[in-house]
């Protein structure tokens, strides 16, 4: 089939709660993707940080072969032999105490907020159902009820109300509203350490660090939403350590599956997360030993092939680049290591017609709201690959001069 048969079908078939680019993508290796059509794209995207190490990445494609010929899927009714070696991995690699491990990263943000609520009750002595938790304008947590529960995203939340109760918002980045919204009753501060989906919003430098002593200050949890910002994207291991301070509690996703299988996962502190017991939280495929073994093996491979390191330099390297673009409809070029973004200005048209012409150019890319274009390919890229996309997208902005 071509592929305008295929957007045909999914179009009258599928649910219409995307607006994909027109591009239907049949195979994948490292950084490239082929359409059905035979044309070859770079990923600047690599599904929104999920595919850090590359598509395919053969290690970890085998590490999920073997082991779905082994066992997949016990329950936690059950014990296996893989859950229990990534928990001590990750807590080796983070240097916390335990892992609450989920499969999507909505599920696992519910599962930090559940966590803080038990935490306050019983830790802190909040009065029953008195709880409240802070998070950010312009956040971006996931699409579950609760989740969009403290979003500020009108598109996010239309319709699907009545919300979850409990949740105040501030603005991201001001360290002031921070120390006023908290009061007795605040679990917990949960934030993106850089907002992503907001437009690659990077706080000022120590906005971070104060946040975390206002919460120490308080003893209010300070929460991390590492899922697109960690394992590497951002330069370092988690995006907080540019900062040089630790959450009280870390939640990751997307690359933790390497690309291949979904699961996510709650970082803490026994003192926090210890207050789960027996019955209270669960999920089917949460800690499958499928997605265990591919996650150790996506870990080990970030590591073995310093995808953070590699992040680091050849983030600076293309951000570099990016800066020399000389074109009216550029605002703006920000990020930090390989998440990057372009701020169009308000009449350049909109950055959809961007991605659309870097599309026609052999780039994948997808815009982020209206004006901004989001730069964040796998971290196994090297200079050369970013030469080459960087020639493509100066060509665009030329086209569009
Ligand atoms: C979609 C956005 C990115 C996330 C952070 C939790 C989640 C995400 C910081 C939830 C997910 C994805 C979801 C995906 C698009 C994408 C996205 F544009 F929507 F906002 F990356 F920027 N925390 N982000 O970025 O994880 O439940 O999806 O596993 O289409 O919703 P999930």
């Amino acid at each position: 089939m071509k592929a305008k048969e295929f957007i045909a079908v999914e179009d009258k078939y599928g649910a219409h709660n995307y607006h994909p680019l027109d591009v239907v993508i049949t195979k994948a290796k490292g950084i490239w993707v082929w359409d059905v059509e035979g044309r070859k794209y770079l990923d600047l995207l690599s599904a929104y940080s999920a595919v850090n190490q590359g598509h395919n990445h053969p290690r970890i494609v085998k590490a999920l072969i073997d082991q779905a010929r082994n066992l997949t899927l016990t329950s936690r009714a059950f014990r296996n032999d893989q859950w229990p070696m990534l928990a001590r991995e990750l807590c080796r690699l983070t240097g916390y105490e335990m892992v609450l491990p989920m499969n999507s990263g909505a599920e696992a943000c519910e599962t930090a907020v559940k966590a803080a609520r038990k935490w306050g009750y019983q830790k802190k002595g909040i009065p029953q159902d008195q709880a409240e938790i802070i998070a950010c304008e312009n956040n971006f947590h996931g699409r579950t009820v609760t989740v969009i529960s403290f979003s500020t995203e009108p598109l996010y939340r239309k319709d699907f109300g009545p919300f979850t109760p409990g949740f105040k918002i501030i603005p991201f980045g001001d360290a002031g509203a921070l120390e006023k919204a908290v009061t007795p009753n605040t679990a917990a501060f949960f934030v993106e350490p850089y907002q992503a989906e907001a437009g690659i919003l990077i706080p000022s430098p120590g906005y971070l660090k104060r946040a975390k002593e206002i919460c120490e200050r308080n003893n209010v949890l300070f929460i991390a939403d590492e899922i697109q910002t960690g394992l590497g994207r951002t330069g370092k291991l988690f995006a907080f350590e540019h900062e040089g301070f630790k959450p009280d509690m870390i939640v990751i996703g997307k690359s933790l599956g390497g690309g291949c299988y979904p699961i996510s996962a709650v970082i803490a502190p026994r003192s926090v997360l210890g207050v789960f017991k027996p019955g209270e939280h669960g999920s089917t495929f949460g800690g499958n030993p499928l997605a265990c073994a591919v996650a150790r093996e996506a870990l080990r491979v970030i590591k073995d092939e310093k995808l953070v390191q590699n992040a680091a330099k050849m983030g600076a390297y293309f951000m570099a680049k990016l800066r020399t673009i000389r074109s009216r409809h550029l605002k703006e070029v920000r990020g930090q290591g390989l998440l990057i973004g372009l701020e169009l200005q308000r009449d350049a048209g909109g950055a959809r017609r961007f991605c659309e012409a870097l599309k026609g150019v052999g780039l994948l890319c997808k815009e982020t709201h209206d004006h901004v274009i989001r730069f964040a390919p796998p971290l196994i890229i090297t200079k050369k690959d970013l030469d080459w996309a960087f020639e493509r997208i100066r060509s665009v902005f030329g086209k569009f001069a």
